[in-house]
C-alpha cells in the first residue's frame, strides 16, 4: 500500500509525522504543500482535510488529518510493539503526555515560538512573550520532573508520546530566549538525537519562518 503524505518539512506537526515514518521505516510518497508551497485551499485539498491545514497523510483508502492522530494510526498500524505500548495501562500513561501535548505544551511553546521568532522584530510584544516562555518553562518543568523518573515519556520505550512532544526540542533549544537548566530534558534531548529518525525529521532550518507571519 502506498503512504502519502502532504505537508511542508518546515512544518513541526508534518515532522512529527515523518519522525514516525522514519522510525517505522515506511516509504512514503512525499507532496510538498501549505506555506510558500500553497496548495492547502484548493478544493482536491480541502475535500481530504476540511481544515486546509498540513499534514495529511494517506495510506491506502485511509485519510487521515491532526498530527498526533496520524502518528498514534502509524504506529499502531505498523509499530508491532515499537512506539505503540501493546497494554492498555501503559498506552494510558503514553496517551496521557501525547494529549497533554496537544493541549497545554505544545500551545505554549508555539505560542512563544510565533511571538519571538515568526513575529518581525519591531512588533514584538516583550510583556506577551515573558508569558510565553513561564508557561512554557512551566512545561518543560513537568517533562523534566518525568524525564527524571524514566528515560522516555512512556517510561523504558520510546513512544509516539516521545515524537509529539521531542518535535519541540530543535526549536527549544534554538530560540533566542533564556532557558532555564534541565538536566533531564537535555539527557532526553541527546538521547533523541542519536536516532537518524529524529535528526532528520526534526533538525530542520526554520529560517524560511523567521520574521514571517504568513505566506
Ligand atoms: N492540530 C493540527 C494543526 C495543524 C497546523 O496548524 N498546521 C500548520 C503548520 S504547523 C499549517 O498547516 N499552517 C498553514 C500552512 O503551513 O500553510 C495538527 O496537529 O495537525
Amino acid at each position: 500500500m502506498t503512504i502519502t503524505l502532504w505537508g511542508r518539512l518546515s512544518s513541526g506537526n508534518v515532522q512529527k509525522v515523518v519522525w514516525a515514518l522514519e522510525e517505522l521505516e515506511l516509504p512514503c510518497e512525499h507532496v510538498p504543500l501549505g506555506g510558500g508551497f500553497k496548495g492547502n485551499d484548493t478544493p482536491e485539498y480541502l475535500a481530504m482535510n476540511p481544515n486546509g491545514l498540513v499534514p495529511t497523510l494517506r495510506d491506502g483508502n485511509l485519510t487521515i488529518w491532526e498530527s498526533h492522530a496520524i502518528v498514534r494510526y502509524l504506529s499502531a498500524e505498523y509499530g508491532s510493539g515499537l512506539l505503540f505500548p501493546m497494554e492498555a495501562r501503559d498506552r494510558a500513561v503514553v496517551d496521557q503526555w501525547t494529549d497533554w501535548t496537544a493541549t497545554t505544551f505544545q500551545p505554549a511553546w508555539i505560542g512563544l515560538f510565533w511571538l519571538k521568532v515568526r513575529t518581525p522584530v519591531a512588533q514584538q510584544d516583550a510583556t506577551a512573550i515573558d508569558k510565553a516562555l513561564a508557561a512554557s518553562i512551566k512545561c518543560f518543568r513537568l517533562l523534566e520532573a518525568r524525564l527524571a523518573e524514566a528515560p522516555y515519556l512512556g517510561g523504558n520505550e520510546l513512544s509516539y508520546a516521545d515524537i509529539v512532544a521531542g518535535a519541540s526540542l530543535f526549536r527549544w533549544s534554538t530560540m533566542p530566549i533564556e532557558r532555564p537548566s534541565l538536566p533531564h530534558v537535555e539527557a532526553w534531548h541527546s538521547r533523541l538525537n542519536e536516532r537518524a529518525a529524529f535528526r532528520k525529521a526534526i533538525n530542520v532550518s526554520y529560517e524560511e519562518l523567521v520574521g514571517r507571519l504568513a505566506f
